[in-house]
């Protein structure tokens, strides 16, 4: 083999820490935040190349550990990262891997990917904002490593050693000069992903072990699922109540595109269909769902009208697309070898040979299990038929909120107190738990910008509740009339353009009951205005829990019992009288003390809600909402001492 020529080797190398030198100089461009979301993300490259390698079939077994100093380790047993020499850039394959912006080095058009696709900026972008990085590798009975600090090489590739296995391990620190706001790992956001990626890839085993959790029962988790697809269903409808024994399960393959789906009535009135493609959540969907709809709606009208189970005009309510999907949950995957992805959020899939792939495997083996189980069959047609008419009395419930707003007033709700500008990007909304709550919230305001909408008394559970009994409840319509937009999941039911105000908080009590109504509240919009949390319009706004009161007026707030604690530490030390209260509720502050703590954009702190992994938040909200006592208590005691608002 040839020698490298130095000239050469600092050419290309200089060439490298170019690329490098861009992300970190420029971070979000490459992993979208550099808060919690984008450290998070950094996980997710390692562990993308990882799951190529089992895509490919040449792992099953991946473990995250999560160290006590910040370091992060991922280990797959893989094919290992090439370490032989690249021939155009004269260096190590795993250097250039490791260095180069978007070298994955795999660039077979025949296998399905996950990097390169979506996110796919490349594990070189980790190593870029680690403040130092190691890589070791086990490939032809030889251990090889390298290491980087800040992306630059500081251990060049060395043989340490010699090995019967194969993989890949990463070890990297996340460099707390680009993650200005922390550096530390949640568990519970990288198991979500880890438990949706075994359920997706049944071959595979993936351990997490954090080593700063000291509870020996919270410590490791273990994800693998031999059912695939079927288990995700099964754990998604752990807190429903199934209308069949098992999930229906189709699979198959047409022109090199494999698909695999699961799918199963229960007793909620929601549809909550997940589509992956190579892994991806499609949240935008595509032609793989297009596929799926179409052959479900053809082969259920089919059978519908073969078997005469609905009249030929159903009694004047037609079946409508969606009344074939309510109350399902469904798990769609397909592996596609070159994805082209489209939308707003790049998950939507472009590819139209997929459509047909999907719409005739699923066809063929729907009708199969049809045939098969002709009682099923018939429960299943007569809830879509219930669907329709629910869905026909929520329509004229919908014209009833309509024309209420059309009469009058601009058709507001009474107990709105309005902003006084009318450019939505700049209005805010404070959605207030109570009428005490409310007056103080009104008096205390910049009424320009910032809207009050008094809510009383319980908001309906609408995990539990039919659509047309949702639009019927005084609360729903009347923050659905001062929002504007209107709800739904058709095209003409919810439109972001009339929306008027682009922050919308919900400001509830710090206490059980607050957090009730504000759960409440944000599954409302979850379940029925997604495009208000996928924008970022959604809030929680903060009150504290203490107020701290010395003489001279002087009085300070705390949001939690460390500041607390500090706070009268101070006041001891400089020999201040004070008084130490609890807020127990809104009401007990007054408009001033409200606007200072909770309102007043430049003091304020609000939370956003986002949806960080979708399967999650639709298990969260099924939990905490659904029907069983036991899961919930279960799962908020567990949950209790994460404070997180991410669903
Ligand atoms: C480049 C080429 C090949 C595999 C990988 C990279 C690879 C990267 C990572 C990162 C973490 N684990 C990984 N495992 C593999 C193809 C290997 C081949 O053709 O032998």
């Amino acid at each position: 083999m040839a020698k490298t020529k130095s000239s050469d080797y600092k050419a290309s190398n200089i060439q490298v820490l170019e690329g490098l030198e861009a992300v970190r100089k420029r971070p979000s461009m490459y992993i979208g935040d550099t808060a919690q979301r984008g450290l998070h993300h950094l996980i997710n490259e390692v562990v993308d190349n990882s799951i190529d390698e089992a895509l490919a079939g040449y792992c099953d077994y991946l473990k995250i550990t999560i160290h006590e100093d910040g370091y992060l380790t991922v280990l797959d047993n893989g094919r290992g990262i090439p370490v032989d020499e690249h021939e155009k850039l004269k260096l190590p394959a795993v250097e250039v891997v490791l260095t180069k912006l978007h070298a994955g080095g795999k660039f077979d058009k025949d296998s399905y990917k996950v990097s390169g696709g979506l996110h796919g900026v490349g594990v070189s972008c980790v190593n870029a904002l680690s403040s130092h990085f190691y890589a070791e590798i086990h490939r032809d009975g030889e251990i090889h490593v390298m290491e980087f600090e800040k992306g630059s090489t500081v251990t060049p590739l060395k043989k340490t050693g010699e090995t019967d296995k194969t993989g890949t391990i990463i070890k990297f620190k996340p460099d707390p000069e680009i993650f200005t706001q922390g550096t530390e790992f949640k568990f519970d956001i990288i198991a979500d992903r880890m438990r949706e990626l075994a359920f997706l890839n049944p071959e595979i085993t993936i351990d997490i072990e954090d080593e700063r959790e000291v509870d020996e029962e919270l410590r490791r988790k273990t994800f693998h699922y031999s059912g695939g697809v079927k288990d995700f269903v099964k754990f998604l409808d752990e807190n429903r109540e199934s209308m069949m024994d098992e999930p229906i399960y189709i699979s198959g393959e047409v022109d090199k595109v494999p698909v695999e789906l699961a799918i199963q009535y229960n007793n909620s009135y929601t549809e909550n269909i997940f589509s992956y493609v190579n892994n991806i959540n499609t949240r935008e969907g595509g032609t793989h769902i297009s596929g799926f709809r179409r052959a479900l709606t053809r082969c259920l009208k089919t059978y519908a009208e073969k078997n005469k189970i609905i009249k030929p005009n159903n009694n004047g309510v037609t079946i409508s697309g969606e009344d074939f999907r309510e109350g399902m949950t469904g798990v769609l995957s397909v592996k596609v070898p070159e994805p082209q992805f489209e939308g707003q959020t790049k998950t939507k899939l472009g590819n139209s040979e997929v459509q047909s792939a999907v719409e005739v495997v699923v066809y063929e083996k729907l009708n199969e299990y049809l045939e098969q189980n002709p009682k099923i069959a018939k429960k299943v047609l007569e809830k879509v038929v219930l669907a329709a008419e629910a869905r026909e009395a929520a329509r004229k419930a919908r014209q009833l909120i309509q024309r209420k707003s059309a009469m009058g007033g601009g058709g507001l709700p009474g107990k709105l107190a309005d902003c006084s500008i009318n450019d939505p990007e700049h209005c805010e909304i404070y959605l207030v738990e109570g009428d005490s709550a409310g007056g103080s919230a009104k008096m205390g305001r910049n009424r320009s910008f910032q809207a009050i909408l008094p809510l009383r008394g319980k908001i309906l559970n609408v995990e539990k509740a039919k659509i047309n009994k949702i639009l019927e409840n005084k609360e729903i319509q009347a923050m659905i009339t001062a929002l504007g937009a209107g709800v739904g999941h058709g095209e003409d039911d919810f439109d972001m353009e009339k929306l008027r105000y682009h922050k919308i908080i919900i400001m509830t009590d710090a206490d059980v009951d607050g957090s009730h109504i504000r759960t409440l509240l944000m599954t409302f919009f979850y379940r029925y205005m997604q495009p208000l949390i996928e924008k970022g319009y959604i809030y929680i706004a903060t009150p504290p829990l203490y107020r701290i009161t010395a003489s001279r007026g002087q009085i300070e707030y705390a949001w939690d019992d460390e500041t607390r604690d500090k706070l009268i530490k101070d006041f001891r030390k400089s020999n201040k009288k004070f008084d130490v209260s609890r807020y127990k509720g809104l009401g007990e502050m007054n408009p001033n003390q409200l606007w200072e703590t909770t309102m007043d954009p430049e003091t304020r702190t609000l939370q956003q809600v986002t949806i960080e992994n979708a399967a999650a938040a639709d298990k969260m909200f099924s939990t905490l909402m659904g029907g069983d006592v036991e899961p919930r208590r279960e799962f908020i005691e567990r949950n209790a001492k994460y404070a997180t608002l991410d669903i």
